[in-house]
């Protein structure tokens, strides 16, 4: 991937453990490197196709004098946020924050910290039966469009589906979104248990009636083994509810286990399945 690099850009800032970092402040040097291609820019001589890191420097400046935190960690979790959400051409970053006269009364080059992140595309699965479906199904969309951290990119039609597994219930309206996310798997499993919650999810019976019901199933080629976060999805593959969705989204996504594309396993599920 290309990059665009800022090295060692001074800045004076206030952040530190100590109540006299700040107060006084003390210099930092922040350097970045910026992942997006070049290429266009590289044709067109335009600087509309790419970062301007004159602005960039700017805009670094100005958001890492706003707050005064204790940790150079926060500090450049806070500015990996910033680039990533408000220069669009970037989709990954990694900063580094020295601090070469940090008070510590030891002889020392610098110290320093370096992150490095980016924005991950996952797939959710959204259902509803109870209620104003459809309305449940909207509001969960509005909610996980957070724009600190996600951007909803695709949404899928709702279908109604009959209910799997536990079967006394309503018939379900169910969809698909493709999200972009900052969140890690587990804060974003989280947060839409928050959301859940929010939307007054009550868990009585497992597979039971739910007013929303909100799960990862891919995050980008991502596949976990431990039990808090199963990803992919485990029933994902076997479930109609959620290829059908999936297919008017991401027909061409592959499923990192099984290899096989979304439409290839909905293909598998269809012959005998129904929705
Ligand atoms: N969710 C379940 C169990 N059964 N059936 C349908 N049709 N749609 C669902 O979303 C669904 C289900 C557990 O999450
Ligand atoms: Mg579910
Ligand atoms: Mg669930």
């Amino acid at each position: 991937m290309d990059k665009i690099y800022i090295k060692d850009l001074e800045i004076y800032g206030f952040h530190g453990v100590n109540q006299q970092e700040k107060d006084m402040g003390q210099r930092f040097l922040v350097s970045l490197e910026l992942f997006l291609s070049l290429q266009d820019a590289g044709e067109s001589d335009d600087l509309d196709k790419t970062v301007s890191y004159a602005q960039v420097c700017i805009d670094i400046e100005e958001e890492f004098k706003k707050e005064k935190y204790d940790l150079i960690e926060k500090a450049a979790e806070k500015l990996a946020e910033f680039v990533l959400i408000n220069y669009e051409l970037v989709d990954r970053v990694k900063i580094k924050i020295k601090k070469p006269w940090a008070p510590i009364g030891k002889p020392l080059d610098h110290v320093s910290v370096e992150i490095d992140r980016k924005w991950h595309t996952a797939y959710i699965a959204i259902g509803s039966n109870m209620g104003d479906k459809e309305k449940n199904l909207n509001s969960a969309i509005e909610l996980i469009n957070n724009p600190d951290f996600n951007r909803v990119i695709k949404v899928s039609n709702f279908y109604e589906t009959k209910p799997v597994g536990y079967l006394e219930q309503e018939e379900f309206l169910n969809g698909a979104l493709e999200i972009k996310t900052l969140l890690s798997p587990k804060r974003l499993m989280r947060f839409l248990l928050e959301k859940e919650e929010e939307l007054k999810r009550e868990r009585i019976i497992k597979w039971g009636p739910r007013t929303i019901d909100l799960d990862i199933l891919l995050y980008d080629n991502l596949i976990t083994s431990e039990e808090e976060i199963i990803i992919p999805h485990p029933r994902m593959h076997e479930r109609l509810f959620v290829l059908i969705p999936l297919l008017d989204i991401a027909p061409y996504v592959i499923h990192p286990i099984l290899n096989k594309r979304v439409i290839e396993l909905a293909n598998m599920n269809s012959e005998d399945g129904e929705l």
